[in-house]
């Protein structure tokens, strides 16, 4: 490990280096070969109800090859397959299509996993193994190919019967040119679309600070292509993940793996270095954004236009949840907080605070209009806002949660 060190620091270790960087960025990524892409088309052509789903890696592939998300419309398009995102895979497909089926939160049990358990063949593009698992794979269940460009590492919950492993635009051209024209059963679940999309966006419009109508008017404020919507860790995200339409890759950047709280402001601070003329806006937990709210001197210090809204419910409230879920009295998640507003004013910030659901979009539109670094209380009316977590949109209950390895 000293060794190593040494060596980079002197002349011939720095040549060494600028040599390795160099192979780096000769390497050529994979590409599936003719006969697995032919074998794969096969499959797809037989599929009766057939499903795509992308995932995180398309996310990140769309951030470094800026022509992957228009190979990935396409692919919709030429296909006309219904998609899903998952929660991190928002936005690689624009979620304004009409092919577009919702966004899995959780594992099962949401209104969206209807689709996913009515499909016969299911096209996960870009899974990644890091997030939260947006389906179950049981056994006797759909049938999975996977399409990355890395393998899928055998999982209880993930063991997808097909790999299509190769640079995914490539992957996807050469499926679209097989498979164009030659899927009569291409939308057979789009039938679902409807219901689904307006059972998830049930009380958007509600007069209470309800999870739906929250994302709902932060939609209102944020333009499609040139705002990023940044979260922090804490139950509004499963209600972002569901209802907030995100058109164009990584203008929602979320956490679904170890989901850290505390990420929110900085993750803010850094979008809004990146592109100052985008609104930024990061969305926090109360306890999430005091994991981290000192850095609001770095935004000030950095001169940044950066809205933080904070929802103030007092509260852990993703835990108060899971403790209601499984039966639990509630214990140790609230807690009482400081004057956000005269907090951000003695950072030289701007604070507002909004107590009544009709103030909250007038209150963010003189917040981006304003500039600068911009905090936005909301007091949240407790019993609302849980109630947007707990309110199980879908009737029937999840099935048991069985794992392959459970069924032998
Ligand atoms: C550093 C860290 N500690 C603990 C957790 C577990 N955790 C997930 S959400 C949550 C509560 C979040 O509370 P808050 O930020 O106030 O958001 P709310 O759920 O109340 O909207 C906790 C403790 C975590 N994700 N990260
Ligand atoms: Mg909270």
């Amino acid at each position: 490990m000293t060794r190593q060190r040494k060596n980079t620091r002197s002349p011939e270790g720095e040549k060494r280096m600028v040599k390795g960087s160099d192979l780096l960025h000769q390497f050529e990524r994979p590409i599936a070969s003719d006969a697995t892409l032919n074998q794969i088309a096969a499959r797809i052509t037989e599929a009766k109800s057939p499903l795509l789903i992308f995932g995180a890696a398309a996310s990140r592939a769309a951030a470094s090859n800026l022509g992957l998300a228009a190979d990935m419309a396409q692919f919709v398009i030429r296909t006309g397959i219904p998609f899903l995102t998952t929660q991190m895979g928002k936005g690689t497909v624009s979620e304004s299509s009409h092919l577009y089926m919702g966004t899995p939160a959780l594992s099962e049990g949401e209104d969206v996993h209807e689709v996913i358990d009515k499909a016969d063949l299911i096209l996960p593009i870009g899974h990644d193994t890091t997030e939260k698992p947006p389906f179950i794979m049981r056994k006797g269940g759909q049938e999975v190919i996977h399409i990355a460009e890395q393998r899928a590492p055998f999982e209880p919950v993930y063991s997808p019967q097909y790999q299509l492993i190769g640079e995914i635009g490539h992957s996807l051209k050469a499926l679209g040119d097989r498979l164009e024209g030659k899927l009569p059963n291409a939308q057979a679940l789009l039938y679902l679309r409807e219901p689904i999309l307006e059972r998830t966006a049930a009380r958007a419009t509600e007069d209470s600070f309800a999870l739906q109508r929250l994302v709902n008017d932060i939609s209102e404020v944020m333009t499609p292509h040139d705002s990023i919507l940044v979260l922090d860790n804490g139950q509004y995200k499963i209600s972002v993940a569901r209802n907030y339409q995100t058109n164009a890759p990584n203008t929602l950047l979320l956490d679904n793996a170890l989901a850290t709280m505390g990420a929110g402001l900085p993750s803010g601070i850094v979008a809004a270095m990146l592109y100052p003329l985008h609104r930024v806006m990061a969305l926090c937990g109360d306890g999430g954004f005091q994991m981290t709210s000192q850095e609001l001197e770095t935004a000030v210090r950095l001169k940044l236009n950066l809205v933080i809204v904070i929802l103030n419910n007092k509260d852990y409230g993703m835990i108060s949840c899971k403790q209601a879920s499984k039966g639990y009295k509630n214990f140790g998640t609230k807690f009482d907080n400081p004057d956000f507003v005269k907090l951000a004013e003695s950072y030289h910030a701007k604070g507002t605070r909004v107590e009544t659901p009709d103030d909250l979009v007038p209150a963010l539109e003189a917040a981006f209009e304003g500039g600068g670094v911009h905090v936005v209380e909301v007091a949240i009316v407790h019993s609302d806002y849980k109630r947007g977590l707990t309110d199980k949109p879908r009737s029937r209950k999840a099935k048991p949660t069985k794992r392959l390895s459970d069924l032998g």
